[in-house]
């Protein structure tokens, strides 16, 4: 049986719970009968030099050093990578997928595209002399000095059959996170993958096929949640939850029907939520939704292929409010050739629906993401080709922690990307949009004020603001 080394490089931006990713490829690998160990130098206290992270690899004696990559944080890791050169190394995660040749043109030897669990536990099986490269499909590798791609593999439609990811829990070092006891992942899925077309977004993991779990499977992992932990809140990572109004009635029946309260949040499209949905999942624990708007200009709607109208928000926002559902409203500035009344549509809607939502989401320029349509029309036009390797790694402050008004204040008053100006606006369209962040500090500020001073009107907040 193989043994596979999972590493999460450092990354400016600490993750402060196990990344989910890895409890779902270490479960998986797990129940193949492979040994796993893994390290989250992520994570804000675990080791974050190379020379301690190849100690501890080498500890391990790994046939597989298998490192999560992220588009805006692959130049450390490629930096990482080059220390690692004794290992065999394993790409994976988002940026991988959409740019496999890239991570064998920077040490890897092998790049699996998409959901990892079946084509890692393969590779692993590869290693053992049980299967061949050229079988594993979503596999990208190097042969005689040849970049090779092997045909996709199919998104994984029986997520019911997934190992369950809270069985690796016990890799994690509750020390990388400054805790004494495991912690549990800060969420779950229910599903993956979203119907929706947005030209801007990077989710080509999971992709735009919906699969989702039955609901006895997700109910029986809250309740795994509840047993071990207490039951905290948790949200769900799901792209999108509210996808099919039946499949979310049942899901949220399995979850009321457990007979203890769980507190959770998501995300999820306004087109997919109506004053029934809503409550169904207000029945069922749900505190908080965040909704993926993005532009308040229906113009601009239509352009980034959002699917929703202004008055659709609207209705969802007072639905939320109705059911006391805090919400918070995600928005973005600086599009390409957005004009300034289409900016000031988005900045004026902070105002029109300061009065409904529970806050907006922090900083929020457009960042053309390698594999999105955005990407793909425009980075000539503006010159941003392979932006990620070129220009210096994007330095994000770090999201709140808290609805405190100061921590809102500190996380929402920049963004790194309104330096970088991918869409070449001229100096008056960059001041605009770095007030509207201001503004969105302010609104959200506001908003948290009124709560305080009227929960009963205003709602709960969300667990775990982002
Ligand atoms: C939850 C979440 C978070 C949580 C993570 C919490 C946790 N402890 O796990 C938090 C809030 C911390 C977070 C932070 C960020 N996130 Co985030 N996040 C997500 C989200 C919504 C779900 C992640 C998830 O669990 N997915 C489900 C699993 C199954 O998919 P997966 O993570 O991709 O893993 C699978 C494969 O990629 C592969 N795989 C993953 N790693 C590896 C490694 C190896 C070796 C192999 C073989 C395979 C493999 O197998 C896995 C299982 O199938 C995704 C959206 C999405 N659809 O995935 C965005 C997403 C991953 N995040 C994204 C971004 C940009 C960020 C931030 C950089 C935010 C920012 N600054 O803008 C930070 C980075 C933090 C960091 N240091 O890594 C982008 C990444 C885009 C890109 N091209 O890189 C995504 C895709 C959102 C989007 N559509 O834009 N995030
Ligand atoms: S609705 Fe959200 S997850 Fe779905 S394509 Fe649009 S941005 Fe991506």
């Amino acid at each position: 049986m193989a043994r596979v080394f999972l590493l999460n490089p450092p990354s400016p931006e600490p993750v402060r719970t196990p990344l989910l990713s890895f409890c779902h490829l270490a479960s998986a690998l797990r129940e193949q009968g492979h040994a796993v160990a893994l390290l989250d130098a992520s994570a804000p206290f675990a080791p974050h030099d190379a020379p301690t992270i190849a100690a501890r690899i080498a500890a391990f004696a790994p046939d597989l050093v298998g490192l999560h990559l992220k588009t805006l944080h692959v130049q450390p890791a490629y930096a990482l990578a080059k220390e690692l050169a004794a290992f065999t190394l394993v790409a994976g995660g988002p940026h991988a997928t959409i740019v496999p040749a890239e991570t064998l043109a920077h040490g890897f030897r092998y790049a699996i595209r998409g959901e990892g669990e079946d084509a890692l536990c393969e590779l692993a099986a590869m290693v053992d002399g049980a299967r061949a490269a050229t079988e594993i499909a979503g596999l990208s590798w190097i042969e005689r000095g040849m970049v090779r791609h092997n045909p996709e593999r199919p998104f994984n439609t029986e997520l019911d059959r997934l190992a369950p990811p809270l069985a690796a829990l016990d890799l994690f070092d509750p020390a990388w996170y400054g805790a004494t006891q495991a912690l549990p992942p800060a969420g779950l899925l229910s599903s993956r993958g979203c119907p929706q077309a947005c030209t801007f977004c990077s989710n080509d993991v999971t992709g735009r096929k919906f699969r989702y779990r039955s609901a006895g499977s997700v109910a029986a992992e809250v309740a795994l949640l509840r047993d071990q932990f207490g039951m905290p809140a948790f949200s769900f990572f799901d792209d999108s939850f509210a996808v099919g109004k039946r499949r979310v009635r049942e899901l949220c029946d399995a979850i009321a029907n457990l007979g203890t309260v769980s507190y959770w949040t998501c995300t999820a499209h306004p087109a997919h939520l109506d004053r029934d949905v809503l409550a169904d999942m207000k029945r069922a624990g749900c505190t908080g939704v965040d909704l993926g708007m993005e532009s308040a200009d229906p113009g601009m709607l239509v352009r980034i292929g959002k699917g929703v109208t202004v008055e659709r928000v609207l209705d969802v926002l007072g639905w939320a409010r109705e059911l006391e559902l805090h919400t918070v409203v995600n928005l973005m500035f600086g599009w390409p050739d957005e004009t300034d009344s289409e900016l000031a549509a988005t900045i004026g809607f902070l105002d029109r629906a300061a009065h409904l939502a529970g806050g907006f989401n922090a900083r929020g320029v457009v960042v053309p993401y390698p594999g999105t349509e955005l990407y793909e029309r425009e980075h000539e036009r503006f010159g941003f080709t392979n932006w990620w390797l070129r220009e210096p790694p994007l330095e994000y402050l770090a999201f709140p922690t808290s609805w405190d008004p100061v921590e809102i204040e500190r996380a929402y008053g920049d963004d790194a990307a309104l330096g970088r100006n991918f869409f070449q606006h001229p100096p008056h369209r960059v001041a605009m949009i770095r007030a509207a962040l201001a503004k969105k500090a302010s609104v959200t500020m506001a908003i948290q004020q009124r709560r305080m001073e009227h929960p009963e009107v205003v709602g709960v907040p969300a667990a775990g603001a982002r």
